[in-house]
């Protein structure tokens, strides 16, 4: 009863921000990815006779309590399905720079739900391991696919119609991954999204364009336009970010340098190179581009003095048992 698997980040181009149930983790919102080639986590999980409590390993190291706690909520998920009461072992490494701002959460959950399925007996399709996977993590729902996936929010109240689903494309555009120095701590996302659903008046706003930045955005993967696709992939960011301040106490995820890494991309769209970002709930900055203006970004971007780091991604596959299991 063991199995691994590997599953891969993904970055959000319409966002997802806030839930109508947390528990299940149902969204407000539809939200659209693109899961990346390079980040990703490799989870192997072991369901043994001899165990008393479940045990998480993450990067060689005994987790923390609180970690240990959410896995065990989410195995029993898992359990309950499989109609089995083993404790399991999990061993999880992530291959995400931890300060890249590229969500652990969703290439963790991904592979944890895929491996933990197979090695409890479970046979899930793609869409019930969407299904299991976002109750550990929305976000993690889009990483069971790979390149371009929207996750439909569903309108039932169990959830069973909130899943993802692949967008046919082989478009291999460029995600670079621009880090900054990290200044202080953050609100995590799960905090801040509950917060602006309660208290930002801009929430609504927020809500009431995401069917047509959908519908545009949709229209740009299969036309290929990139200046639409990136142009709707800013301004959903922008929006996005924009509930954080009408929040009660209000909050940023921006610093000076988020700024200055957004005033740069305009700067390269304005001498001919179309180059767009999108930010997800910490200061660094994703940039899209086309592959053939990849280094011109690259190199300019690199000379900000906030800039500590650049990954350059592209799109990549979804999760997968590893061979010879
Ligand atoms: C996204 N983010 O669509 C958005 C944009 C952050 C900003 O998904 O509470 O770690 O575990 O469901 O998935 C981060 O949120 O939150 C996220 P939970 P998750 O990528």
């Amino acid at each position: 009863m063991k199995a691994t698997a590997r599953a891969n980040t993904n970055i959000a181009l319409i966002k997802y921000w806030g839930k109508r149930n947390e528990t299940l983790i149902l969204p407000m919102n539809n939200s659209l990815s693109i899961t990346l080639d390079k980040f990703y986590t490799e989870t192997t999980v072991s369901f043994e006779e001899n165990l008393q409590e479940d045990q998480f390993f993450l990067n060689g190291q005994l987790a923390s309590e609180m970690e240990i706690k959410k896995i065990t909520n989410f195995l029993n998920i898992v359990r309950n399905k499989a109609g089995i009461t083993l404790k399991a072992r999990i061993d999880s490494t992530n291959h995400v720079p931890t300060a890249a701002g590229f969500a652990s959460s969703a290439s963790g959950y991904a592979a944890l739900a895929t491996a933990a399925a197979k090695a409890s007996g479970l046979n899930l399709s793609k869409k019930e391991l969407s299904i299991l996977a976002r109750q550990g993590s929305g976000s993690a729902c889009r990483s069971i696919y790979g390149g371009f996936v929207e996750w439909q929010k569903g309108e039932m109240e169990d959830g069973s119609d909130s899943y993802a689903v692949p967008i046919a494309s082989d478009w291999k555009l460029s995600i670079m991954s621009v880090m900054l120095e990290q200044k202080q701590k953050e609100v995590l996302s799960r905090e801040g999204m509950k917060r602006t659903v309660e208290t930002s008046p801009f929430y609504a706003g927020w809500l009431a364009t995401i069917e047509d930045d959908l519908a545009n955005i949709k229209q740009a993967i299969t036309n290929r336009d990139f200046e639409l696709l990136g142009t709707i992939a800013e301004n959903n960011a922008l929006k996005m970010h924009a509930t954080t301040l009408g929040a009660n106490p209000p909050f940023l995820y921006w610093q000076s340098g988020t700024i200055e890494v957004m005033e740069k991309v305009k700067e390269l769209r304005i001498s001919g190179i179309p180059a767009f970002f999108t930010i997800d709930a910490g200061p660094n900055v994703k940039v899209l581009c086309e592959p053939q203006y990849e280094e011109q970004v690259y190199q300019t971007l690199s000379q900000l003095d906030a800039v500590q780091e650049i990954f350059t991604c592209h799109p990549g596959s979804g999760a997968i048992l590893k061979e010879g299991i």
